[in-house]
């Protein structure tokens, strides 16, 4: 036989960011030999970044787990299908039975987002359990993002997005784009595009307390002491609303509310902020005086702004600024998608729940519930507080809260004492290493694939389908069929016999399958055929017909069409929003210096563009290099603290302390430092041989898990207040007493 004859090329989607990469993948005998950027996916035209080629990595790695296991006093032992979902599903059941559904929670992780199958079908296992105490990385992420859509738009998650490719003036705070590749904005080579807006006449303004690769290319960079963003947007506000005259915005007669937030901005001055955020009182009115100017202009900020203890605030006053500025739901300012699949106004039962609030709370705390969740940062205290409704049990599917949770430690000794634990997982890792029972599914090349989240959060209306790279071997499950067994056998055995209407809707929905119901929602959405044979429009097989994806148009504007609020109206002060601002001037009163306890840094995270969350760091080609777990400290810093670049620091916080090296750099502002997050590989009984060899520390056995922002309970990670010393040199070898 050729060569050629058994060498293929196969498009399909990157699903390991929320970039969207198209990939063009060649292979010889079956074997990858090369993953590129596909130049003709007309929407990321051709870029990739480095983690690209780790999904060949992933699929090869020999520590990926290939069937399900069972934890025993001896070890881990193979199991088979059949044994592991009865065992999973009885342990589960058994916990429920004797001390209550809410005994057993749950938590999915960010790869459930970037998966089409758990997108459609992963809330399956989740409902079936009927548990109060549901948990995902939502909590530690875009919490707020949600909460605060939900209250202002009426759907959690009609989230507005730069208009990125039209913008003549966008604000970035807290967000790092060029490491993380965009989130909350999926914008393939972002770099092109945010140089493209400097070529266009526009100018990239960076707010971060450290000075980015984003910030390194913008045209101006403003540091920021972390924590204070809330403060900096309100007084951005106090200049657009009471320094110039009054604007009228066309949404102007659909909104509720202005002269709320004109009257809380009145007490924010420039000058009144300023001590708190270390930004000068002249930068705000320029950075207000450029955004009024700027006939496209639009604020945007993500992590760095959603996880810290005003993340809502913080969220808020940033739809309120390109709102009162006329930027909102216009080209070029802050704009929605129509995507698709539209998980917003699609059919009912493919639509996403349009949010919640407060309907409970958390039994310890008292953290309300949004969006049907609790705040991941009460899990571990919900497993260690004794009482009625204690959680003696976890499911875990495709995350890793050991590393990703605040005072990730705790929650690790808390799940030493659960009485059972599953996992849905392709890794043995500092999470799943707790489990009874592991359930890996299929690699994410074996598998078809469509962006239901990211589609809809993209700077340009795009759709794309691709189809598996490789069949699952006989032992092989998807992750949304390991979900429809979990839930039939958890049903059958809550009603203590196999029913028929289940079993029919159990095969019904696993011969349907993720792709049947895309079909569905593509045709049905607002691109789609309505199932017309003679209608121009998007299905499955379209899709299936255009491998380098179909390009739908730049977003349009869309309001009051697309508002979800009951009354069709934009509300922009919600009174929960508007209530915190008095937290937010308790905290930092007027005319105060800020409250730097002595001695104490501010830590923050950090990106970078190898890593992948606590994930992908048992891919070689990915850690190559200069190890990136380190602390950043100012030379200022590190100077007073006689700490030195390349020498161990010890860091301690409220929770925890690590030991890490430092690395002096005026990158960070003096007064904070920097780590990133999800390292910590040394943790004793996993099966990651790369990752334990650049083990790191976790950031998160530093991070608080009581320090959340008041509104969401969203885990507030930047800001988090550490002492930082010299490493105390490694101790001698101990001799023996003689
Ligand atoms: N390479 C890579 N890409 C990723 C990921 C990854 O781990 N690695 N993770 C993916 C995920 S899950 C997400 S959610 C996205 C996140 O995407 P981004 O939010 O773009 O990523 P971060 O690097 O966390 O950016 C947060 C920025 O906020 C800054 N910051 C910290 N505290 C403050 C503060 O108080 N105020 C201000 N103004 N800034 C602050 C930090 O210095 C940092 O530059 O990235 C995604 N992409
Ligand atoms: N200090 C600090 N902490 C942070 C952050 C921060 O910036 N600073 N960022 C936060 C953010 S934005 C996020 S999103 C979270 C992420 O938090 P998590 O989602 O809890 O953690 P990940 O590291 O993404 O771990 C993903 C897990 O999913 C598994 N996995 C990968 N692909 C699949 C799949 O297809 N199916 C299944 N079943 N499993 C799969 C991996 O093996 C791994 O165990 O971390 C948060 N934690
Ligand atoms: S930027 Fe994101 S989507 Fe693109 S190749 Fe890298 S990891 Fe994949
Ligand atoms: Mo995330």
């Amino acid at each position: 036989m050729s060569a050629k004859a058994t060498s293929r090329v196969h498009f399909r989607t990157c699903n390991l960011c929320e970039a969207m990469c198209g990939l063009r993948i060649e292979l010889q005998e079956e074997r990858i030999t090369s993953i590129r950027g596909d130049d003709e996916d007309p929407f990321s035209r051709g870029h990739v970044c480095p983690k690209a080629l780790a999904l060949k990595d992933l699929h090869e790695d020999p520590d990926r787990l290939r069937h399900p296991m069972r934890r025993t006093q001896t070890g881990w032992e193979r199991v088979s299908w059949d044994e592991a979902l009865d065992a999973a599903a009885n342990g589960l059941h058994a916990v429920q039975q004797a001390h209550g559904r809410d005994a057993v929670a749950s938590y999915l992780g960010n790869p459930n987002v970037h998966n089409l199958g758990n997108m459609v079908f992963g809330s399956e296992l989740v409902r079936a359990l009927r548990s109060k105490n549901r948990f995902s990385a939502t909590s530690v992420d875009q919490l707020p993002h949600q909460l605060v859509s939900y209250f202002m738009f009426g759907h959690q998650l009609l989230v507005p997005i730069p208009d990125l490719d039209r913008t003549r003036y966008l604000l970035v705070m807290g967000a790092n784009p060029l490491a993380s590749n965009g989130s909350l904005m999926t914008a393939p080579d972002v770099r092109t595009r945010l140089r493209a807006i400097q070529q266009r006449g526009g100018r990239l303004v960076v707010v971060d307390p450290r000075r980015t690769e984003t910030a390194a290319i913008a045209d101006t960079h403003v540091f920021i002491r972390p924590g204070t963003d809330a403060l900096l947007l309100l007084a951005l506000l106090h200049v657009v609303l009471h320094e110039h005259p009054p604007r009228t915005g066309h949404l102007d007669a659909l909104t509720d509310g202005l002269d709320t937030v004109r009257a809380l901005a009145r007490d924010f001055p420039p000058e009144r902020v300023a001590p708190h955020t270390g930004v000068p009182a002249e930068t705000v009115r320029t950075l207000a005086r450029d955004f009024l100017a700027a006939d496209a202009a639009v604020c945007y900020g993500r992590m760095g702004l959603s996880t810290q203890p005003f993340g809502s605030l913080c969220q808020w006053l940033i739809n309120v600024l390109n709102a009162v500025t006329g930027q909102m739901d216009k080209e070029g300012g802050a704009m929605f998608t129509q995507p698709a699949f539209d998980i917003i106004c699609g059919p009912k039962a493919m639509a996403l729940g349009r949010g919640s609030h407060g309907r409970w709370k958390s039994r310890v705390r008292g953290l309300p519930e949004t969006g049907g969740e609790l705040p991941s940062a009460v899990l571990a205290e919900e497993m260690l507080t004794p009482g009625d409704g204690r959680v003696r049990a976890l499911v875990t599917m495709a995350g890793n809260p050991v590393l990703s949770t605040p005072n990730g430690a705790q929650l690790e000794r808390a799940l030493e004492g659960l009485d059972f634990m599953v996992s849905v997982d392709p890794y043995l890792n500092e999470t799943t290493r707790h489990a009874n029972i592991i359930l890996p599914p299929v690699s994410p090349l074996e598998r078809g694939h469509y962006d239901v989240a990211f589609h809809a959060l993209a700077v340009r209306n795009t759709a794309k389908y691709s189809p598996p790279l490789f069949e699952p071997g006989p032992e092989g499950r998807h992750d949304w069929q390991i979900v429809l067994a979990l839930q039939h056998r958890l049903e059958t055995l809550r009603k203590g016999r196999p029913s028929v209407r289940q079993t029919l809707r159990y095969q019904a929905l696993t011969r349907l399958g993720p792709e049947r119901m895309l079909d569905v929602g593509l045709r049905m959405g607002p691109h789609g055929n309505r199932f017309h044979p003679l209608r121009q429009g998007l299905s499955l097989s379209k899709l299936r017909a255009s491998p380098h994806g179909v390009d739908l148009g730049p977003l349009k504007p869309c309001l009051p069409e697309r508002l979800q609020t009951k009354d069709r109206r934009l509300h922009l002060a919600p009174a929960l929003l508007v209530a915190d601002v008095q937290r937010l001037a308790q905290t930092f009163p007027e005319g105060a210096a800020p409250d730097a306890r002595a001695g104490e840094l501010l830590l923050i995270g950090r990106r970078h563009l190898r890593d992948n969350n606590s994930w992908m760091h048992n891919v070689p080609g990915l850690l190559k290099g200069k190890p990136r777990c380190t602390l950043m400290v100012h030379p200022e810093d590190a100077s007073r603290l006689g700490l030195a670049d390349g020498v161990d620091a010890t860091v301690t916080s409220r929770v925890g302390e690590v030991t890490v090296p430092v690395a002096v750099t005026d990158e960070v502002m003096p007064g904070v430092v920097s780590l990133p997050h999800g390292y910590g590989h040394r943790r004793q009984g996993t099966k990651l041989r790369v990752a334990s060899e650049h083990a790191g520390i976790s950031q998160n056995d530093l991070t608080d898990d009581h320090a959340v922002d008041a509104v969401s309970g969203n885990a507030a990670f930047n800001g988090t207040p550490v002492r930082v010393r010299p490493a105390a040199p490694p101790q001698a070898s101990a001799t023996p007493a003689a």
